[in-house]
Order: structure tokens, then sequence, then C-alpha cells
């Protein structure tokens, strides 16, 4: 049993949906500019997920479609190019917030709970949702913001976790992920962090086998009630999830 100290957060499903709509997008519009032909349509993107990381799902598609892989510094351009057209569309507002993740950070903040950011995403990417989807005070709000190729291994690697825990100075006992998706659960359990789980239509078929509660989203106080998939805690009252259901975890 340990108190809730410290919540690091997912970004990319988590925070908002942005692959389908935004680095999706983004990629088909780098390859357009470079002259490629390759277009990733919504299912393809959707298998392209299994492998965490822009350059890496480059480089994945390649691998799978049995074409040359571009040099290294091909892809890096290529990325570059993704991540300008990525930061373009946040900042022209298509991506808004998932429901409640605004409610929850707020509510987490005032109680003093430690916050982070442990994603696989580019720091420049992160950057430009913080600014235009949630707000610029969030750069200070988060105390950590571990992001993209800071660690080597991206998820299901436990190393992004770890790394936001080791510059917060928390453990992995009083600290919480939130997540979205097989990946990502995998690397916040490889950390040995308990693991809240809002799940997206891309993600709805990951495996969650031990996750410490899934549910279709945060929700709303307003809204109707979220779906929930597991709730092995036995948290009561999940019309939506609240502060209380994340320090219930911890406890049990
Ligand atoms: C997110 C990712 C990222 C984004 C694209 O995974 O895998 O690669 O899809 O971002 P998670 P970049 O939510 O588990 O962190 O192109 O900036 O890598
Ligand atoms: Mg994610």
């Amino acid at each position: 049993m340990a108190e809730l100290k410290c919540i690091l957060w997912d970004v990319d499903g988590t925070l908002a949906d942005t692959e389908r709509d935004g680095h999706r997008v983004a990629f088909n519009l780098a390859f357009e500019e470079a002259g490629l032909a390759r277009r990733w349509d919504v299912p393809t993107y959707g298998e392209l997920l299994a492998v965490t990381g822009g350059k890496e799902r480059i480089r994945f598609d390649h691998e799978r479609l049995g074409t040359e892989v571009p040099p290294a510094e091909e892809i890096a351009r290529l990325h570059a190019s993704k991540t300008m057209h990525y930061q373009k569309l946040i900042a022209a507002g298509r991506i808004p917030l998932r429901p409640g993740v605004r409610r929850l950070l707020e509510e987490a903040y005032a109680a003093g709970i430690t916050l982070g950011v442990a994603t696989t995403t580019t720091p420049a990417a992160l950057d430009a949702l913080i600014e235009h989807s949630l707000g610029a005070e969030w750069f200070d709000r988060f105390a950590v913001l571990a992001a993209g190729d800071i660690v080597p291994a991206k998820k299901p690697a436990p190393d992004i976790y770890t790394y936001a825990m080791d510059q917060l100075g928390v453990s992995a006992r009083e600290t919480l992920a939130m997540e979205d998706s097989g990946n990502g659960w995998k690397a916040a359990a490889a950390a040995g962090l308990k693991c809240v789980v809002t799940i997206n239509d891309y993600t709805r078929d990951h495996d969650f086998a031990g996750a410490d509660l899934v549910v279709s989203e945060l929700g709303e106080p307003e809204a109707p009630p979220v779906h929930v998939f597991a709730n092995p805690h036995g948290l009561d009252d999940l019309h939506h999830v609240r502060l209380a259901h994340l320090q219930a975890i911890m406890h049990g």
C-alpha cells in the first residue's frame, strides 16, 4: 500500500487522439512533399502503430513491405518534415484533449500530485500539443517532460518511465501511469507502475491484462458514464474517473 505521489501521462492517444488525424496525416504530407508515393491509410496506420516512434515506424514500414530501407539521415529528414506538419495541424486546433483529461489534470495538480509526461513522441510535437491544446501554463505544471529519443529504447521498453521517475526522484510504488495502448501499458508495467488505460479506436483490441483500470475514456460529470472494460480493484462510482479512484488503486 502506498500513497499516490506522482502521475505520469502518456501523450499520443491518452491526452489527445493524435494518431489518426494528427501524426498519420502529417506523415502523409511529408511523404507527398518529398515526392514519395507512399500514403498511410487509417487501417494501415493502425498496423504500423505496433512500432512506437515515428522514425522507427517509417523503417518498419519498409521492412515489412520488403522495400529498401532509406539511410538514417533520410529518415530523419523525412521525420523532421513530418514533425513540422504535425505542429501546424496541432496549431490549427485540429486535435482536442480527450474527455476528462483537463479535469483530472487540474484535480491532481490542485491536490499537489507531481505530474509528468512519459512519451515516445518527439519533444517538438509534445510542445505543440501543450501549447495549443493544453495551455502554456502546463510547461511549468508538468515537473518532467520525458519524450522521444532521450532514451534509446522506446515503449514497450520501460526506459522512458524509469527516466522520468529518476528525474523526479519518485519511486514506482508511488507513481501511476496513464496510457492508451498495449505498448504503453507494457512499458508502464515493466517499470513496475500501476496503470490506468483509456482505450481508443486503434487500441481497443490490445491486450491490457493486468492493468489496474481499463475504461473508454476518463469521462465528464455531465456526460454519459464511461464504459468500464476492466476494474480489478472494484472501484465504485465509475461514472467518470476521479483522483479518488487513482488513490484507491494505489491503496489496493
Ligand atoms: C506514440 C508514438 C509516436 C507517435 C508519433 O506512442 O508511437 O511515435 O505515433 O510521434 P506512445 P513521433 O503514445 O506510446 O508514446 O513521430 O514524434 O515519434
Ligand atoms: Mg499512447
